[in-house]
């Protein structure tokens, strides 16, 4: 059950959500509180969902950032379904909700007002909602359209934004075999042999790590494996120029470019 109280001395009244299962299914809003202009949460804009709950999307985003920005898990978890039951794309939840806030959580760890744990709990309370939209995202059975190699490179922990890539090929079709984090360069190479794919997605996150990028590709030049491959770099510090200077065939700043990269590489214009 969930109170909530209002500032305006003259609408004090609350509001009363019943929860059945784990969803919010009834809302009884006292009357005087459709007039309160001043309320801690706007719950005018709670209406007209499923018979009595809407969410306005901005107020739903805003929750998820600060989800992430707090490294608060159990908000994540609750505001995603919130989300979800609102009808809001999975991708959108992803892209203007929850990287919001992990990106705040990376420039307060810049700026020395976040440490390394808050960094830790924003990655986690991500995680959470990733996880439960990936069942959402993942394709559909059918044939795949190509299969990618993904993985971030040795040295580099960072895995955030490879697994939306992977969620996101996934979605178009791709079978995407993921070797998790730091990966040496020899571990990318044995396995391209193993599997053949027709894409190998690099990912580096640290200045320090995305020299990794240049290495495999050369590793894959020196085992005669490059011209029968395609190599997509991406993470935050990576740009076209670097692409270009290392001989990788595609970047991508994103998830969505990254289909975009991976599809055109492989001729697929559907
Ligand atoms: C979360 C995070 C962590 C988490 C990672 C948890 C996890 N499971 O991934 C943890 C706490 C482990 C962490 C650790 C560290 N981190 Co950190 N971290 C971040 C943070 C805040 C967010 C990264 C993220 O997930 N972004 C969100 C995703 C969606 O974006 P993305 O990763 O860029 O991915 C998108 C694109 O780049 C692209 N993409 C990504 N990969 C690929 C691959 C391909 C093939 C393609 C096509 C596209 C693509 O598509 C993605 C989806 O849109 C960043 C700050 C930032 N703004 O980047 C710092 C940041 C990267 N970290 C930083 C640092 C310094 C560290 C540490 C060294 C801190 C320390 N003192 O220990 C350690 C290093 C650990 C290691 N060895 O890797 C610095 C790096 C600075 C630098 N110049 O290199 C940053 C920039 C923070 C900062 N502003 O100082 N970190």
């Amino acid at each position: 059950m969930l109170f909530g109280l209002f500032n305006k001395p003259a609408d004090y009244g609350f509001v009363v959500i019943w929860p059945i299962g784990t969803k919010i299914a009834n809302i009884f809003i006292i009357e005087r509180l459709e007039e309160t202009d001043n309320s801690m949460v706007s719950y005018q804009s709670l209406r007209n969902y499923k018979g009595g709950l809407s969410l306005n999307k901005e107020e739903i985003l805003g929750k998820l950032t600060e989800g992430v920005v707090e490294g608060d898990e159990d908000l994540v978890a609750e505001w995603v379904e919130n989300a979800i039951d609102a009808g809001m794309e999975p991708l959108d939840i992803i892209n203007e909700g929850l990287t919001k806030g992990i990106q705040i959580v990376g420039e307060r760890f810049a700026s020395g007002f976040y440490f390394l744990p808050d960094l830790l709990l924003g990655a986690k309370a991500m995680d959470v909602g990733i996880k439960k939209l990936e069942p959402l995202l993942a394709g559909k059975n059918r044939e795949f359209v190509g299969r990618v190699l993904m993985g971030t490179v040795e040295g580099d922990l960072h895995e955030i934004g490879k697994n939306i890539v992977i969620m996101m090929l996934k979605t178009a079709g791709f079978e995407v075999i993921d070797l998790g984090v730091d990966v040496p360069a020899s571990t990318f190479v044995n396995k391209v042999k193993e599997i053949k794919p027709d894409i190998i997605g690099i990912s580096a996150l640290l200045t320090t790590t995305v020299n990794r990028q240049k290495e495999i590709i050369e590793l894959l030049i020196e085992e005669g494996l490059r011209s029968n491959i395609k190599v997509i770099i991406g993470g935050a510090p990576i740009n076209q120029a670097w692409a270009d200077k290392i001989g990788a065939d595609g970047y991508a700043e994103d998830a969505n470019v990254a289909v975009e990269v991976a599809k055109k590489l492989l001729g697929i214009t559907a």
